[in-house]
């Protein structure tokens, strides 16, 4: 892919490992869950320690929204960032969260292991500029409207301030498709993997909006050999104040986290897990 330099694919083939907080990101698999906002102490300590049970490596969890709509909830921002931080401290899980504007990257890195970019901020390139300043690890979710090609650039630009730590993660793309809250294009597994070095991850929560899809495009992406997935979590998912409809109840995820793990060992046994190269 032309203008690529520092994201495109090593002539080796060797794909980039990233170490958060003791989780090797690009090895094995990586499931990243919690919920879809940061409501209060109590329920995000208790799908904390719900998902950690269940296997989950990393803990999500949004304080910085942004909404279709200016009206809808916003997010707790600092509050909700240390309500995030008690909840790794209980767990040990190192936390993934949302950064929508320049001037908080510096500040919400003190308390994310991982800043979050989101598929409407995948081009905002000043931002961009400034997670790779801040040295975090930046996962960067695909824009909506974006090709391959763009959001490769995207990271780009990530590495491009010194940043290597980037991974990636498609959330699903608008087509003319409307009975799915978008459409998840897992064909994304293998084409970041024969384009980059960077780690790919599918989110299948916001991929397609509904609740019984999310099972089965989680195994989908794990055959496809994805390096990760990030999931919604919530203890109680009808209280929820965004995304109430996608977000697995803890007995769900850990049901779903039984079959994952099934699946990645046959994979394995198969020499075939990660290969997804095209
Ligand atoms: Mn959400």
């Amino acid at each position: 892919m032309k203008d690529l330099k520092l994201a495109a694919a090593s002539p080796d083939g060797e794909r980039t490992i990233l170490e958060v907080g003791g989780v090797r990101i690009g090895e094995g698999l990586v499931v990243i869950a919690g919920p879809c906002s940061v409501e209060t102490e109590d329920q995000v300590i208790r799908t904390a320690v719900a998902v950690k049970e269940a296997g989950a490596q990393m803990l999500r969890g949004g304080a910085f929204k942004p909404r279709t709509s200016p009206y809808a909830f916003q997010g707790l921002g600092l509050k909700g960032l240390k309500i995030l931080e008690k909840a790794k401290r209980e767990t040990g899980l190192p936390i993934v969260t949302e950064v929508i504007d320049t001037r908080d990257v510096s500040w919400v890195g003190e308390y994310a292991d991982v800043l979050q970019i989101g598929a409407r901020n995948m081009q905002n390139f000043s931002l961009l500029r400034e997670a790779g300043k801040s040295g975090k690890p930046i996962l960067l979710k695909r824009g909506m409207y974006s090709t391959l090609e763009e959001w490769l650039n995207c990271a780009e630009y990530i590495l491009a301030e010194g940043n290597a730590s980037v991974f990636l993660c498609e959330r699903g793309i608008r087509s003319f498709e409307t009975y799915t809250r978008n459409t998840l294009d897992l064909s994304m597994v293998p084409a970041v993997h024969a384009e980059s070095h960077l780690p790919i991850f599918i989110d299948p929560s916001h991929g397609t909006g509904i609740l019984g899809m999310i099972e089965p495009m989680s195994l989908a992406a794990v055959a496809a050999g994805a390096d990760g997935l990030e999931i919604e979590v919530h203890y109680d998912p009808p209280s929820a104040l965004s995304d109430k409809n996608q977000q697995l109840t803890p007995a769900a995820f850990a049901a779903l986290m039984g079959k994952l793990r099934r699946l990645r060992a046959f994979m394995d046994e198969m020499g075939s897990a990660g290969a997804g190269t095209v």
